[in-house]
């Protein structure tokens, strides 16, 4: 069993972000309860309004795509929770928490499945690939983030 002063086991990381919709319908508790109650532990979360230039190059692969003005005014038109989650498999477990990018295609259970209509306005963000979610917290959260252990650790995995 882990004590409260125990290193922290190093384990997957991704970056979650609530957009402004989610904000603006507060949605916010909403979403971070289902990572909570998945076991997931949270290891960074800010509210921050982001530039323009912060959210292009956030969204950097997309700026080919015909949406890219529209997805870029509506992310920076107002604040988002910027998070870090951990766990094991939680890239993926992230994005499956989330739903498939449109919400017409996200199963019922799912964040966009259950709290959103339009892909224009689906609520939240999650890192596709461990590479992209390391670069994603680097540039959200240079600052770093908390190193801490769960009491919940031992209950959430058998190692
Ligand atoms: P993801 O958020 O599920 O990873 P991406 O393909 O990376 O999906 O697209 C990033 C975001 O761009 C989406 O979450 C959505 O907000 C927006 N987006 C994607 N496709 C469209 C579209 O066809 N029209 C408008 N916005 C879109
Ligand atoms: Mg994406």
């Amino acid at each position: 069993m882990a004590s409260a002063s125990a290193a922290p086991v190093a384990r997957e990381r991704t970056y979650i972000m609530i957009k402004p919709d989610g904000v603006q319908r507060g949605l916010v508790g909403e979403i971070i309860a289902r990572f909570e109650r998945k076991g997931y532990k949270m290891a960074a979360m800010k509210l921050v309004k982001p530039s323009t230039e912060h959210m292009e190059e956030h969204y950097a692969d997309l700026k080919d795509k015909k949406f890219f003005p529209g997805l870029i005014k509506y992310m920076t038109s107002g604040p988002v929770v910027a998070m870090v989650w951990v766990g094991d498999g939680v890239v993926a477990g992230g994005r499956v928490l989330l739903g498939a990018t449109k919400p017409s295609e996200s199963a019922p259970g799912t964040i966009r499945g259950d709290l959103c209509i339009d892909v224009g306005r689906n609520v939240c963000h999650g890192s596709d690939a461990v590479e992209s979610a390391e670069k994603e917290i680097a540039h959200w959260f240079p600052e770093g983030v908390a190193e801490w252990t769960s009491h919940s650790e031992s209950w959430v995995y058998e190692a």
